[in-house]
């Protein structure tokens, strides 16, 4: 992409009415623009990224067994009353009345619906397991939206749901997604905790939330230190095998870490004094186990080897796929601006042209646009009729993680320089090696 070609509406100003870090900077950096309280416009930068984070979650996804699939945003208000959760939801849930005088509405969360589809289709103890899921707006009529996409009322969400046989059964889909969930976030860039929590309006008894450690975090967090040194890394996990993922869950789950509603101050007061720590979080993701209550209620159920018509064992989980491009922002960010991961930049790298004009810099940065786009990268060429600080402000500003900068003088010995973003290093070498370096960075 050429920066002069791109809709990219930076803000020189910090816009008063954002009140954190990554707020100011999605709007600084011209990713989103809010259409009304908690309802945004995503511009395609920040678009790019929100792509980004929702590909990472389909391929995790995809390599748990879980099937994509999308149901509406609106759903009828019957399929809620059959539950019960009709009245039980609130003032959270947008109640729309169509012409026909039926209600509507605008959904929060999908349980009901999938139930409605499974009880439709599904009769036998043969057909299960199965995990459905779908990336889907959502909206909660939130008393506060604030923070941006942090907490917002329209808001983009990965729901996933299990059907099993048997609470064992439900129980490895449980562990399952949380083995997926630990490999998701890392791919983003990100350390998020799994922590025991409370399950609310989902229900049911086992549930954890996972939170990504930030000043800025609306969910206040006790946990053991230790828990911080854990990383899932590359392991390669059989997602059928319910010892595998018993075992990562009670790697990731047996040091104390809570959240403000299941604290335990009795039990986290043995923890050594030098190891708690009392913090504040972001929330980007949870999963739940409800056993039967939603088949029950509605009617799911299957022949078991027996012939005995019994409930399906449910739990349902959750990503916060918007809420993650301002989490991720929190978590990664300096002075001038975001500092993108690699696994979800909008751009990977981005070329900067100190001297739009001169033939010989306007050649090398058309070459190296080529090569890196055929190496199959996506650089962004700021190619404008710009001074060098205000082309380096904005990559700064934009957070690409690495930079090359064409000048005359480096030219001159046939050298560009190559900058991270994360430490501000940088390094001459010739274009061919810029653009190998990159290449191998991104792995492609
Ligand atoms: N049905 C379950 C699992 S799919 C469910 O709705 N879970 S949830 O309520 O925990 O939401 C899942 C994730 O969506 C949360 O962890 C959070 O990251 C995100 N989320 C929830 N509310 C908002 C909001 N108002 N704005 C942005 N993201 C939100």
């Amino acid at each position: 992409m050429r920066l002069s070609r791109y809709f990219l509406p930076v803000l020189k100003e910090t816009p008063s009415e954002a009140q954190i870090v990554s707020h100011r900077l999605m709007l600084r950096a011209g990713m989103i623009k809010q259409a009304s309280a908690g309802i945004y416009s995503w511009l395609p930068l920040g678009y790019k990224v929100l792509q980004k984070i929702e590909r990472i979650v389909h391929e995790e996804q995809a390599r748990a067994g879980h099937l994509a699939m999308l149901m509406p945003t609106i759903q009828s208000a019957d399929l809620w009353r059959e539950s019960g959760r009709y009245d039980a939801y609130g003032a959270e849930m947008l109640r729309i009345t169509d012409r026909h005088d039926r209600d509507m509405l605008f959904t929060p969360t999908a349980e009901e619906l999938i139930t409605d589809i499974f009880r439709a289709h599904v009769t036998s103890y043969r057909d299960l397991p199965l995990t459905m899921y779908q990336i889907q707006w959502k909206f909660r009529d939130e008393i506060r939206p604030r923070f941006g996409v942090m907490r917002g009322r329209e808001f983009y969400m990965k729901d996933g749901y299990n059907f099993d046989l048997t609470k064992e059964d439900a129980l490895h889909a449980y562990n399952r997604h949380l083995v997926s969930y630990l490999r998701t976030y890392e791919r983003m860039g990100l350390q998020a905790i799994p922590m025991r929590a409370d399950s609310g309006p989902i229900g049911g008894d086992d549930t954890h939330e996972f939170l990504v450690l930030a000043d800025t975090g609306e969910s206040k967090v006790f946990y053991d230190s230790e828990i911080t040194d854990l990383r899932f890394g590359d392991r390669d996990i059989d997602y059928d095998s319910h010892e595998q993922c018993r075992a990562v869950l009670d790697e990731f789950t047996s040091r104390y870490a809570r959240t403000d509603e299941t604290h335990d101050p009795e039990l986290f007061g043995k923890i050594p004094e030098e190891r708690q720590r009392m913090a504040r979080g972001i929330e980007v993701g949870q999963i739940f186990y409800f056993g039967t209550k939603y088949s029950e209620a509605m009617g799911a159920y299957v022949n078991d080897h027996d012939g005995n018509r019994v409930p399906v064992h449910m739990g349902s989980h959750g990503i916060g796929v918007s809420r993650l491009v301002g989490a991720i922002i929190e978590a990664c960010h300096d002075d001038n601006g975001i500092i993108w991961p690699e696994g979800v930049t909008p751009f990977h790298v981005g070329i900067v042209n100190l001297k739009q004009g001169d033939a010989s810099c306007d050649t090398a940065c058309e070459d190296l646009y080529e090569a890196l786009a055929a190496a199959g990268l996506e650089p962004l060429y700021d190619d404008r009729e710009e001074r060098a600080g205000a082309k380096f402000a904005t990559m700064d500003l934009i957070g690409l993680p690495w930079r090359i900068t064409v000048g005359p003088r480096g030219l001159a010995n046939g050298k560009v320089e190559l900058t991270s973003r994360r430490n501000g290093e940088s390094e001459e070498m010739s274009l061919e090696a810029a653009v190998a370096r990159v290449s191998e960075i991104y792995g492609v």
